[in-house]
């Protein structure tokens, strides 16, 4: 907390920076992995930070977390069997299991302190991990991807962190390599790539990654988020044996559970690529 009442995130490189006016701050510790902080801002709610990165506030989380998961379980025919990479605050983990048709969901994420203060300080993030169908691992998603066994999932979401430390095996081929092995033919991975913005070399390196790795499809979606880097962001996907260019548009138009950000109009909107990263990717 900034002498001055305000929480900053400075953006290496970028000359630029994201700032939330604090009220207080209510956690702070060192687990084995990061430092977890957790603050009260005047108007975002409360706020996790990780080694000082923004992670997620009360106010704009509902944005990230739906694009993340209902973007590649509506895009595949019969999302049953999910693996989440990461995503500790569990708010992935509450969307996934708004689909009925999923049965079992594995979540495998390095530092279970995380789920801990998220249990603590975003309960609601955290209403559906008691639901049988989630199985919690706190382990190394990499070794867990590349242990599971062929055909093991119809979906994987890595829910990482920025792609360094641990989390940089995260954005390359040898994981791509074991998430296409580790899916079922059709099956779908999808991993957050950063802004477009300020990270466009990354989202290349992503797509040439899946590419090399036999994902038929590629493709990224688009959705603002005003506390990460820039304001806008951004999740990679990389689809087994078939195109995303299509979804159950009327199992979304007709689905049984509330959204904020996500319905049938964004899905499809999402995917229009703006025209420098449509040259880049070229
Ligand atoms: N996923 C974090 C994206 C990275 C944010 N980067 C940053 N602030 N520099 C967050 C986990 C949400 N479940």
């Amino acid at each position: 907390m900034g002498k001055d009442g305000w929480y900053t995130e400075e953006w290496a490189g970028q000359g630029s920076a994201l700032s939330l006016r604090l009220k207080d701050k209510v956690h702070d510790e060192k687990s084995p992995y990061q430092r977890i902080e957790i603050y009260e801002t005047e108007t975002f709610g409360t706020l996790m930070t990780l080694d000082g990165l923004v992670m997620v506030t009360d106010r704009d989380n509902f944005v990230y977390h739906e694009m993340m998961a209902h973007v590649a379980l509506f895009s595949h025919k019969a999302p049953r069997r999910v693996l989440i990479i990461g995503g500790g605050d569990c708010g992935t983990l509450r969307e996934v299991l708004k689909h009925d048709e999923v049965e079992h969901v594995d979540q495998v994420e390095l530092d279970e302190r995380v789920t801990r203060v998220a249990e603590r300080f975003f309960p609601e993030l955290c209403v559906a991990n008691d639901d049988p169908r989630a199985h919690l691992y706190f382990q190394d998603g990499i070794q867990w991807v590349k242990d599971a066994a062929p055909g093991s999932y119809d979906i994987i979401i890595v829910d990482s962190t920025d792609p360094v430390g641990p989390a940089a095996g995260l954005f390359g081929e040898a994981f791509y390599a074991d998430c296409h092995r580790a899916l079922r033919p059709e099956g779908i991975v999808v991993g957050q790539s950063e802004s477009p913005l300020f990270h466009t070399e990354l989202i290349k390196a992503m797509h040439a990654a899946l590419r090399a790795t036999d994902f038929l499809d590629v493709a990224t979606v688009h959705f603002p988020q005003c506390t990460y880097p820039s304001g806008w962001w951004s999740a990679t996907l990389g689809r087994r044996d078939a195109t995303l260019t299509s979804f159950r548009e009327d199992d979304c138009r007709e689905r049984s559970f509330a959204t904020r950000y996500y319905n049938a109009g964004i899905h499809e909107a999402a995917f229009a690529s703006p025209e420098f990263l449509f040259k880049a990717l070229l």
